[in-house]
């Protein structure tokens, strides 16, 4: 029995180990993010089921590689895959930014062919595998530090990601991008008069100390995705594929956690002071036509043949 339990042990041993692939992931936010603290239970649970198998190694966040440098990093598989979002790599495809504008569920667009699209593209345009996208509702919100009682941005100066350029200048505003890790300082030193964020995570840096007023409605859907190599994808064994395309969708499937964490940073932030500033009915519904024309009319401007074929298939009828 012995001899055979060992024999067992020294024939398998190699093959369990040629098996395991360990993959390096970076976050393109902050450590101690509401992204990175959602994620991590999963690549937990991941390494936990995939031994011998998948494994993923967090190496960090920003400092690691800088946030607009992730998708390239991704790319050209300096990193194996990245948690990120699409504004922060539109120098390497115009169409990533494009997943703001999407009006339908992950559970929607897995079944509809708008997940294998946005797949495809991504595998051509970006040498990318689209695993997951974790995030797939929340809103986006203009914060600011002077009080507006319309929607006329004239005046002042907002920080931006591609999520907000052409919206916020459509309404007035002078604009200036930086990376998230550099909004504290911006407001502090009142170099902007406000930014662009979701509704959730403006305390992961301390930000609403220095925030005044949210303007409502949110407007668009933050896209929050877990990128990979595509190269490394295809390296993979199919028994490797199917077990991470598994995990894809139990992320997936916790989609709707962020309901809840948008509804109690949204009570966080007035506890904590800021203002919310809302305009009437009909003004709220021209802002998100606004908004939403003007993103679709850039993303059909830089893409013209997938442009019309994603809102075809993200968006409501
Ligand atoms: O940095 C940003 O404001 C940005 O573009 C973004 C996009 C999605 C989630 C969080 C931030």
């Amino acid at each position: 029995m012995r001899w055979l339990a060992l024999a067992a042990a020294l024939v398998a041993a190699p093959f369990a180990q040629a098996q395991e692939t360990t993959l390096r992931l970076v976050s393109a936010f902050a450590e101690n993010s509401v992204y990175v603290n959602h994620v991590e239970p999963w690549w937990k649970q991941l390494n936990t089921e995939g031994k011998g198998l998948v494994q993923i190694n967090f190496i960090g966040g920003p400092k690691a590689i800088p946030t607009f440098e992730v998708g390239n990093a991704v790319r050209t598989g300096v990193i194996d895959l990245a948690l990120v979002t699409g504004a922060f790599y539109t120098n390497i495809m115009p169409e990533a930014d494009a997943l703001k504008l999407t009006e339908l569920p992950m559970t929607e667009q897995r079944k509809n062919g708008a997940w294998e699209y946005i797949n495809r593209l991504w595998n051509e345009k970006g040498n990318m595998y689209y695993l997951a996208r974790f995030v797939d509702a929340a809103p986006f919100h203009l914060y600011l530090n002077k009080k507006i009682d319309k929607p006329d941005l004239t005046g002042l100066k907002v920080r931006i990601t591609p999520v907000y350029r052409d919206f916020f200048q459509a309404l007035g505003a002078t604009v200036m991008q930086t990376a998230p890790g550099e909004v504290y300082t911006a407001l502090e030193r009142g170099v902007v008069d406000g930014y662009g964020w979701p509704i959730h995570g403006i305390f992961d840096l301390g930000w609403h100390e220095k925030t005044k007023f949210r303007v409502d409605p949110g407007f668009y859907r933050g896209e929050l995705g877990i990128i990979v190599n595509l190269d490394k994808w295809k390296s993979l064994s199919q028994a490797q594929r199917d077990f991470l395309s598994k995990q894809a969708l139990a992320l997936e499937a916790r989609n709707r956690e962020w309901d809840k964490i948008d509804a109690d940073d949204a009570k966080r932030q007035e506890a904590a002071g800021t203002q919310v500033i809302r305009f009437d009915a009909a003004t709220s519904k021209a802002y998100l036509d606004r908004a939403k024309e003007v993103g679709w009319a850039s993303v059909f401007k830089a893409s013209p043949v997938h442009g019309p074929k994603l809102r075809e298939l993200t968006t409501l009828k």
